[in-house]
């Protein structure tokens, strides 16, 4: 039994749900929904970091979602041929993670305008050297010779960036391509009709973030501090 615990929703497990369902491994969406299930959490030892997400797979409770799904790349076989493709991998995941980042802001926006302004922004800084670099690569792949971890990241980020900015890839054909080649995986394709896939971050995640972690709620909205844990 393979567990994803976190909250209900994508955020920084997203990557490792679409690395799960491109390997066509089942797992179990664990939601985390309250303060005392994650204080509760934090005592088992499973989270090193005291952080979430946490992937329990094969015996091993692993957290980073970076880790996790280079993990999950190696067992089914998504990190290229040899030494070169790998670090190539690693290359494009770093930096799509940078260009995830602000889809993952998105949703703690103060209006959907500046949602878009902001994906617009880093579309522009990194979907061309994307684009280029898949146009030189000639195969339609980030890395090596087949699709990789690059790849799924990759999509599973752009796949934010279309929900907010629906026309994104009309500009760059190179992406769009590669883009519909991983959602189109049948392990990818399935995870996305089930209910499984959260539906787009909204104001409900946003909250349920801040009371989980007992953190601010974004500046704008009203009551910010209402899930702040006073300690006096
Ligand atoms: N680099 C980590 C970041 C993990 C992270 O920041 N998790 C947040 C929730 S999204 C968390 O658990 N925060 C609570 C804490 O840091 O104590 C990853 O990608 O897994």
């Amino acid at each position: 039994m393979v567990e994803l615990t976190y909250f209900k929703g994508r955020g920084r497990a997203e990557s490792t749900r679409w690395m799960l369902a491109i390997n066509q491994i089942q797992f179990t969406n664990v939601q985390v929904t309250t303060p005392q299930e994650l204080a509760s959490l934090r005592l088992t030892g499973k989270l090193p970091f005291d952080q979430m997400p946490l992937l329990e797979i094969n015996g091993l409770c692993l957290s980073q979602s970076t880790a996790m799904i280079r993990y999950l790349a190696r067992l089914g076989e998504f990190y290229g041929d040899n030494d070169q493709d790998a670090v190539m991998c690693d290359m494009f995941a770093g930096a799509v993670a940078d260009f995830a980042e602000t889809g993952l802001q998105a949703a703690f926006q103060p209006t959907a305008e500046v949602a878009i302004a902001n994906l617009n922004d880093k579309f522009q800084k990194f979907g061309p050297k994307f684009e280029a670099h898949l146009a030189a690569n000639g195969n339609g792949v980030c890395a090596g010779s087949r699709l990789s971890l690059a790849d799924v990241v990759l999509a599973e980020a752009l796949s934010g960036y279309l929900e907010w900015c629906p026309a994104i890839l009309e500009t760059t054909p190179h992406i769009k391509a590669l883009n519909e080649r991983v959602v189109d995986q049948p392990g990818i394709a399935k995870y996305l009709k089930s209910t499984q896939r959260y539906p787009k971050p909204a104001t409900e995640y946003v909250v349920d973030v801040a009371r989980v972690l007992q953190r601010a709620l974004p500046g704008h909205m009203a009551d910010a501090n209402q899930f702040i844990l006073t300690t006096n």
